[in-house]
């Protein structure tokens, strides 16, 4: 960290060298077609100024419910760039959850894809003080409109490397989710630690991401390393589905795909999947979000010659620290510490667990978020001077290698994603038929976690029968 400069934008640093060394290459491909490293600066400059058209001022808060196209890297940079700190959120909240993170971030502007507009309008008619801005449709000022109206000729904000850049929300066992706000510094040392330290990506790759850019997995994936290294991000803004993932992989010669296991898995099984011949651009892929059965790393081995490398990485500490390297790989255990982190496995006592003891896992480096937002009590649980906790339970051996032994709450993470089991119990529980509900973890056929319920339901419901819960 200290080789960045004091002054630093996370957005100027992650565009700028590829706009001065090849302004024409495509850095995007989305359904609308193509965009170059010079079309995407010169709407990110343009942001700048929709920003001060706005009235949004530095250090204020935007909100991005936005899909996956090149709406998402021209705000969220373009709100970095201004000095304003943009606040992706995960598309699939209620519009219950939405209204709480509005308030709770105090968020000045909201920028909202056409698609899913249906689920602002009611807080948006509550919120006359808020900018609601349309991206690709929806009832609000147009974005590309304001784009095009914009001036391209404005200054970068002189933000400091340690400055507050963006939050990523997360959430827990209880309560509602958090703020981790995210330093100026953090996504350039990710793309170094890992992208190109650990995962070896080079700027003539063509990314995928299964997870979408509001995730923290996502958002390395699919923005901040491929910038980082002048490759190109290939965006699909749709469901992924095997079928859809395996045409955009063979049209688009996919050489880097992030998955999740559950995504690799059901991948596999199905006849889309592509063969090594369909597919010979693909030369490694990434699995985050839970851990990788051994099955899966080695089907992928087999079928397309290349490695999977299996990862963890969390909200909090932005991307990937523990991970598998190329030519590395070790199935079955997460992988060895990324080179720029350090990590230690604590017992209940407090003290270093022993080589193959299980305790929880605690993280110490440079890209850890500077806290949640008004959650002091949860950021003193969480961040811990300079170790943060991962919440995981983890074994480390004598090489160092790390193997996944649980959650250390009661989350469960299920397809990359954190499943709380008391909000499905209470989901379960409020429908009428329903008198209580208990939701556990178990592994299917895959070894992959999927939360099973137990209900109890009213006499004279039939329990075996179709009862119409959907979670
Ligand atoms: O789930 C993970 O392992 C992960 C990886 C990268 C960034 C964020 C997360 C939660």
């Amino acid at each position: 960290i200290d080789d960045l400069p004091d002054v630093f934008n996370a957005a100027e640093d992650l565009l700028m060298p590829n706009v001065e060394s090849r302004p024409e290459k495509a850095a995007i491909i989305d359904y609308r077609g193509m965009v170059t490293y010079r079309d995407l600066y010169d709407r990110v400059t343009r942001m700048t100024d929709v920003f001060a058209r706005l009235g949004v001022t530095r250090d204020q808060r935007v909100l991005l419910c936005l899909t996956d196209t090149r709406d998402f890297p021209t705000v969220f940079l373009g709100a970095i760039r201004a000095g304003v700190i943009p606040v992706p959120l995960n598309t699939l909240l209620t519009p219950d959850d939405f209204g709480w993170i509005l308030c709770n971030s105090g968020a000045v502007a909201v920028f909202v894809s056409g698609d899913l507009a249906d689920k602002w309008t009611d807080i948006a008619a509550n919120q006359p003080y808020v900018r609601f801005i349309s991206s690709d449709g929806g009832p609000w000022a147009d974005l590309e409109a304001l784009i095009e109206g914009a001036n391209p000729m404005t200054e970068p904000a002189d933000t400091h490397r340690d400055d507050v850049a963006f939050w990523l929300y997360t959430s827990g066992s209880t309560g509602r989710p958090k703020g981790a706000m995210h330093a100026q510094s953090s996504m350039r040392l990710t793309a170094n630690l890992y992208a190109m330290g650990t995962l070896g990506l080079r700027e003539n790759d063509k990314v995928l991401s299964i997870a979408k850019q509001f995730f923290a997995y996502g958002l390395g994936n699919s923005l901040t390393f491929p910038y980082a290294v002048g490759a190109t991000v290939v965006l699909f803004n749709g469901r992924a589905t095997p079928e859809a993932i395996s045409e955009v992989i063979v049209e688009n010669d996919i050489s880097v795909l992030c998955g999740v296991p559950t995504f690799f898995a059901g991948w596999f099984a199905h006849p889309s999947c592509p063969t090594a011949e369909q597919a010979p651009s693909l030369r490694i892929a990434t699995s985050a979000g839970e851990a990788l059965p051994a099955h899966v790393g080695r089907v992928f081995r087999e079928r397309f010659d290349a490695d999977v490398l299996d990862g963890l990485g969390s909200t909090e500490m932005l991307h990937i620290f523990i991970s598998q390297r190329p030519g590395e790989v070790r199935f079955g255990c997460t992988g060895k510490v990324v080179d720029g982190y350090r990590v230690r496995v604590v017992t209940e006592s407090g003290g270093e667990a022993a080589p193959g003891e299980i305790g929880t896992l605690q993280i110490n480096g440079p890209t850890a978020a500077i806290g949640y937002w008004r959650n002091r009590e949860k950021s003193q649980v969480t961040f811990q001077g300079e170790w943060t906790n991962s919440g995981d339970k983890y074994s480390i051996d004598g090489d160092g290698w790390l193997t996944y032994a649980g959650r250390a709450d009661d989350m469960l993470k299920v397809g990359g994603i954190y499943v709380s089991p008391i909000e499905v119990e209470e989901v379960l529980a409020s429908h009428p038929e329903v008198i209580e509900a208990a939701v556990v973890g178990t592994e299917d056929s895959d070894n992959l976690l999927k939360p099973h319920a137990y209900v109890v339901v009213h006499a004279g419901v039939e329990a075996g029968g179709d009862l119409e819960v959907r979670c």
